[in-house]
This record gives C-alpha cells, structure tokens and sequence, in this order.
C-alpha cells in the first residue's frame, strides 16, 4: 500500500465517521419549520402565481383505512373501514398571518367580532349581546367546582386579533395558529381560496400519516418526554408546566412532522373537520360517505355542531387524552373559543 492510498484510506475513514455523525444528527433533530417561519407559505395569497392555489398544500395520495379506534373513548368506537380519494391538505394549521391575508383582501368580520342576535338568544338582555368569545382561565383554588368547564369565560373583546381578551394582541404571533373562529369563519376563508374544510375521514387519514392503526401519528408510544406535540404536562387546569416548550398555542411547525410532512396535527389547537357530530361512527364505508355526494352537496346546516379533531394545549394525560387521530369532539359550531383552528383541503375530483 502506497502513501497515498494509506491517505485515501485515512480521508474515507475520517468522511465515512463524520458522515455517520452528521446522519445521527440529523436522525436525533427532527425537521421543523417554526423557527425561521413567518407563517405565510411562498405564493399564498398572490393570484398571479401559477400555483397559488396550492399554496402551503400537501399533496396527499388516497386510499383505505380503519378509521376509529377501540381503545380510546367510545365516541372512537367503531372501528371501521373507508377508503378516501386523493386530495390536498395545509402542511400546518392555519396562522394568524394568513388569516389576516384573507381579511384584508375581503373585509371579513368573524362571529365572534360581531354583536350576537337577539334571535339567537332569545330572552338575554339586549346590553349583554356584545361581541365575544371563550377563553381559557385556570381557575384559582376550588373555582373549579362551580361546574364543569369552569376554566371557560365569556370575554367580551375577545377575537382571533386578540386572543385573551380585549388587551391582548397577535403582533408575535403571525405564525401561530388563529383561534376564536367558528366554524362558517373557517369555511369562509376555506372557500376564498377555493377550498374546503376536512371531512373527519380526511382530516384523520392525513392525521396518520400512513401509519394505518397507530395510536398516535408517530406510532404506537406516549410522548413521555413531550417532543412531539404542544400538549398540557402538569396538573390540569390549575398548572401547565410547559415541558414541550410551549404554553398556549405554539407557532405552527415546533414539533416533528407526521409521515405525510404535516404539523401539529395532534396538539397546538382543535381543527374544524366538515362533519356533522354523532356519538358513533357510521359503518365500513366504500368511499368517504360525505365526499361521495360532491360536487355542491350541502353537509348539513352551517350550525350544527361539528367534529373536531387532533385535541389542543389543553390536553392532559389526566384529563383528555385526546391528542390522537381517532379521538372526536363535538364543536358548538358558533363559537370557536381560544383552542379551535383548522386547516384547510382542495378537493380536485371536483
Ligand atoms: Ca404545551
């Protein structure tokens, strides 16, 4: 062996040992988006590129599977088959930047900006119908045992700008996920661009990831160290200890992605799916039940209560364990409060 091949052998072992670290590296550092993220994705919003329609759009290929699960609450239950055509869907939730495009461009007014009906609340006095929405308020002492849910107040002037009330504001928080928008908030901005909101068969086969009967989108194990999604560690609602980082909403894209690159699709904040709620699942389906009747089928009432899914920055093992593609909620369609987002789907079997 010659000088010069003990050299090259010395520089391939020192390339191959360096290349090792640099894929441990990368193995042990999951892709993330938040930290350099505005939170509006190249081309959303500019008509004139060519493919803004798809901005901030994953592509999505369709498919078979079981849909549910028998080992979270009942309303998971039943498991059963449906098989969804390919779609797209947001890589992330949808931000408070974004939001603001879509306002800006159309002059929109939320729900929760405008003064409430008298006809919606029949029999409430006229100066109590202000504009306003629900806030998360951890309850001091034995607050809580006025009722459930007691950690929720009515705050007028709060709204998707401001978040916690009428002194709060967005101005950091371009690239967190909007809050306090109901569901035909939501459905506006969806159809601005051309969209539409998640069926629930949609929203969870994306929320899998391909990981077909997992109970999570990462697999089949708890998030024991809390690297995965923005959830509540800590004894709730009194104390959130912030282990994942994150109190409240986090900006879209801190945790990993799932196996098809979507974020936080557990955690962070609920998302608004199209769906009517039943407390039980319908049976195998040939094909998504609700896109099967596309195109122009109305689903239902624009206030019916929906499905949302993926729980929120409140969830605690202790409490809600709904940080999991088969878990549910029933959504007052209304009234977004301050853990309720959502992304948006283009449909292009249309
Ligand atoms: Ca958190």
């Amino acid at each position: 062996m010659t000088a010069v091949d003990v050299a090259r052998a010395l520089v391939f072992v020192i390339l191959s040992v360096l290349g090792g670290m640099v894929q441990a590296i990368a193995a042990d550092t999951p892709q993330r988006l938040c930290e350099t993220y505005g939170g509006v994705p190249p081309g959303f919003g500019v008509a004139r590129e060519a493919d803004a329609d798809r901005a901030g759009l994953v592509a999505i290929n369709g498919g078979r599977f079981r849909m549910g699960s028998t080992d979270g609450y009942p309303e998971e239950r039943e498991v059963h088959n449906v098989r969804v055509a390919p779609f797209w869907i947001d890589r992330h939730e949808v931000t408070n930047a974004q939001f603001a495009v879509f306002v800006r461009a159309t002059g929109y007014v939320t729900r929760a900006e405008r003064k409430p009906s008298a006809e919606e609340f029949p029999g409430v006095a006229a100066n109590r119908l202000v504009p306003g929405s629900a806030v998360f308020v951890s309850p001091k002492g034995a607050e809580h045992l006025r009722g459930a849910y007691a950690w929720w107040r009515w705050m007028p002037g709060a709204d998707w700008r401001h978040p916690e009330g009428p002194d709060s504001d967005i101005r950091s928080r371009g690239n967190h996920p909007v809050v306090h928008i109901a569901f035909e908030d939501a459905l506006a901005y969806a159809k601005w661009l051309g969209r539409d909101l998640p069926t629930e068969a949609q929203w969870e086969y994306a929320a899998r990831g391909g990981l077909d009967g997992a109970s999570y989108p990462w697999g089949n194990t708890p998030d024991a160290k809390s690297r995965r999604a923005n959830t509540w560690q800590g004894r709730f609602p009194y104390e959130d200890e912030g282990r994942d980082g994150h109190k409240g909403t986090a900006p879209v894209g801190c945790y990993p992605a799932n196996g098809f690159g979507l974020f936080d699709v557990v955690g962070n904040v609920w998302e608004w799916t199209r769906d009517i709620y039943q407390d039980r699942h319908g049976p195998d389906a040939v094909e998504d039940p609700l896109l099967v009747k596309l195109p122009g089928a109305k689903a239902g009432p624009v206030t019916a209560a929906r499905v949302i899914k993926g729980g929120s920055f409140l969830c605690a093992p202790d409490f809600c364990v709904r940080y999991r593609p088969s878990a549910r909620q029933p959504q007052d369609a209304l009234y977004g409060t301050a853990h309720v987002g959502f992304r948006t789907v283009l449909n292009t079997r249309k």
